[in-house]
């Protein structure tokens, strides 16, 4: 028996409905108002009564709540909800229709995990704005993406989608255009679909790249496109200003009326923001207050800029930030606390993950991590920035939802289960080994001060193996990485099969599920190779070889498209390919044959497509180029695959064009085994030549920066001599 009011929130009822539905049940029974004898005429063994709506929607549902003698909602903060149960009653109120919706959501989870014992549950969000951003570059969403993201969020309890794809022309290129009518009418579905889910849909306009901040023109534009919106449904707007040239102007008026530097930009964009803010904001009664993404968006230091923007724009108007970096490896409380004070204004995070624009080649599957629950006090909210590939982010989304709602209690390795539960349903085993090895991200945690490695199940195991291997008794250690060896070679398969109801998420992960699948095969391949050795079985050991080089080079022929050409798929990178390595030229040792060539390394990123490779090609003409200008600590260098006698190094770096892109502080050193390091000498020159001790063993050289500096760094060759070569 449903018992509601006349406004019960209607998505809230039919959440409850089909979670009954799905449990079994088969006759339902509606009674709308608190008709006490109806509700007990049909009170029986075999009924259920659910109570559903908060004070401002049901009073039937305060009666219940006061037989089961459980406060009611009032007075939690927006969102919040009570979810009770006892003897064949159960009662679902929210302090408004939101929290309703959400007792609803975690109705269906209880019901699902089978709970049956009485209850009662008070629950609130943290943060008051929780959710998405579609903010990346590359292309946007496809609309059947974004209904589907929608309900999600709505399942996970986030309020907030903002529309703001990078790559849209009627957000930027061409902003001042209105939307023909075929493309409206899908954002107006959107729009409805957002409410069904209690989610905001914020429209983000972007129209820095040509707007003229002073033009009486461009306002009028920004506001007619915003009414626009507003006509189908929109309530919430915002303004991106990221990405854009502000020492610049679009118009000589800007100048004659701002000036120049930061100042003048910071005064130039409140200008518009404010009249925007008067012109539309407060002129709508219902819309939501204005957001806006700073020019400086990335970082704590006070500028003219920011002090601009912190006297002139209006407090109504809420700020973006994405922490400290871009992509912010960790956001404490002390940095928000900062940032609140920096920008002035109230503060919701731009956070830039899942998004994976700037390294398209990876999937960042792993949880949200690295940003301290006190954030949640100085915020507003966060809105995460996601991957391209829409299914897939919903494992990091799942995660970051879950921090917002309850920071304190947030457990990221318990939440990324739950959200592979989530989205893999029966095949959630197969989707997550294919996560497991899909886990890098720049996200540090905060327990380590470090990132999660890209494969974290397999990378003890192969540590493991290789000290039985070393110890003379690599059986057992064999036997359990070759356990995982073959979840890895059967994932395509077995995630193709389980997740079939999913074709899109199949489509976005193929690449990267073929190359898992390939990596399991070779590993396997190299682990039997290994063991027929050390068995004495050199025939054996060769045919292994054979087929584990033959798995290696079709996982490594995998392309997908990036923003910078064709790329290999980044599975397991970090771990697969270097063991597969170390497998290899350990066998080559064995085998008489030359070693394979060595395997690049850098902390400094990739200039463009001047990828590592190019620093190991044996063609002094190609280079490699950071794709920045490095700090101390940063490193370049090679991986010769296992621990080998070195006896000279030649670098080559800096290059005609730019003469300066050279290390100008740092240090030549090697090591055996990558932890501990032998100097060899200090470098201050674009090219080194170096003698190693005699005798001495290595598996990495690098260059190490000890002093920062402005300059990038190229590398053309980078040369390791052993003394036989
Ligand atoms: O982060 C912001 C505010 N802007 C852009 C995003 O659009 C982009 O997706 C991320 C990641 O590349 N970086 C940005 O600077």
């Amino acid at each position: 028996v449903e018992v509601a009011g006349a406004d019960t929130d209607p998505s809230a009822l039919a959440v409850v409905e089909q979670v009954l539905r799905s449990a079994g049940a088969s006759t339902f029974v509606k009674i709308t108002g608190d008709d006490r004898a109806a509700v007990d005429r049909q009170r029986g063994d075999d009924w259920l009564v659910v109570f559903i709506g908060g004070p401002t929607e049901s009073r039937a549902t305060a009666l219940a709540l006061a037989a089961l003698r459980v406060e009611g909602p009032e007075g939690l903060s927006p969102g919040g909800y009570v979810l009770a149960a006892d003897r064949g009653v159960i009662a679902l109120s929210g302090v408004d229709t939101a929290g309703t919706f959400y007792a609803a959501q975690s109705f269906r989870q209880l019901f699902s995990s089978g709970e049956s014992r009485a209850f009662a549950l008070r629950d609130w969000p943290a943060a008051p704005m929780r959710g998405v951003i579609e903010g990346f570059y590359g292309a946007p969403w496809s609309h059947a993406d974004r209904l589907a993201q929608l309900d999600f969020y709505g399942r996970t309890k986030q309020n907030m989608y903002v529309y703001s794809p990078k790559d849209d022309p009627y957000l930027r290129a061409r902003w001042r255009d209105q939307y023909p009518p075929e493309q409206l009418a899908p954002l107006s579905q959107l729009v409805s679909r957002a409410a069904a889910n209690h989610v905001e849909f914020t429209y983000a306009l972007s129209p820095g790249l040509s707007v003229c901040y002073s033009s009486d023109a461009d306002a009028a534009a920004l506001v007619t496109k915003f009414r626009s919106l507003w006509d189908i449904g929109v309530r919430s707007f915002a303004i991106p200003l990221d990405d854009i040239s502000y020492t610049r102007w679009n118009c000589d008026a800007d100048a004659a009326k701002f000036g120049t530097g930061g100042a003048a930009a910071g005064a130039a964009q409140s200008f518009l923001l404010n009249r925007v803010q008067r012109d539309f904001i407060a002129a709508h009664p219902g819309a939501e207050r204005l957001q806006m993404v700073p020019t400086e968006y990335y970082d704590l230091a006070d500028s003219p800029y920011k002090t601009a923007l912190r006297t002139q724009l209006d407090k109504a108007v809420i700020v973006e930030w994405t922490g400290v970096g871009v992509i912010a490896g960790q956001i404490t409380e002390k940095q928000a606390r900062q940032a609140k004070e920096v920008f002035g204004h109230d503060l919701l995070i731009w956070d830039n993950y899942p998004v994976n624009d700037y390294i398209t080649e990876r999937l960042l599957l792993g949880p949200y991590i690295g940003r301290e629950p006190g954030v949640a006090k100085f915020l507003t909210g966060i809105t995460a920035n996601p991957m391209v590939q829409a299914e897939a982010s919903k494992i990091a989304e799942f995660t970051s939802g879950d921090f917002l709602w309850n920071p304190d209690g947030y457990d990221p390795d318990k939440s990324w289960l739950a959200a592979i539960a989530d989205l893999g349903g029966p095949a959630a085993p197969a989707l997550k080994v294919f996560a497991e090895n899909n886990y890098s991200s720049l996200l540090v945690r905060l327990e380590t001060g470090k990132p999660d490695l890209d494969s974290p199940v397999l990378h003890p195991l192969l540590t493991a193996f290789w000290t039985a291997l070393e110890k003379k008794d690599p059986w057992d250690a064999a036997a359990k990485l070759d356990r995982y060896l073959i979840a890895m070679a059967a994932n395509p398969e077995e995630l193709r099969r389980g997740m079939a109801t999913n074709p899109k998420f199949l489509t976005e992960v193929g690449p990267w599920l073929d190359q898992v699948g390939l990596y399991g095969q070779a590993g396997r391949h190299a682990v039997k190779m290994l063991l027929a050795h050390f068995d004495g079985d050199g025939a054996k050991a060769w045919a292994e070889r054979g087929e584990l080089v033959a798995a290696l080079k079709k996982a490594q022929a995998i392309r997908v498209p990036t923003a910078r050409g064709p790329r290999n798929p980044g599975t397991c990178t970090d771990v697969c390919v270097p063991f597969l390595d170390s497998a290899l030229a350990t066998a080559d040792r064995w085998f008489g044959l030359p070693g394979i060539r060595p395997r690049p390394t850098t902390s400094m990123g990739t200039y463009t497509d001047n990828v590592p490779a190019r620093m190991v090609d044996g063609d002094p003409e190609t280079y490699y180029w950071t794709d920045w200008a490095p700090r101390a600590g940063d490193t370049v260098g090679v991986d010769l695959g296992i621990a080998q006698q070195v006896s000279h190094v030649d670098i080559t770096t800096g290059k005609p064009s730019s003469p300066n892109d050279f290390i100008h502080n740092g240090v030549l050193e090697y090591s055996a085994d990558g932890e501990r390091w032998t100097t060899v000498k200090t470098v201050t020159e674009p090219v080194i030549s170096a003698d190693l001790p005699e005798g001495a063993e290595a598996r990495f050289v690098r260059l190490r920066v000890t002093g920062t500096q402005t300059f990038w760094v190229v590398v053309s060759e980078f040369t390791v001599s052993t003394p036989d070569s």
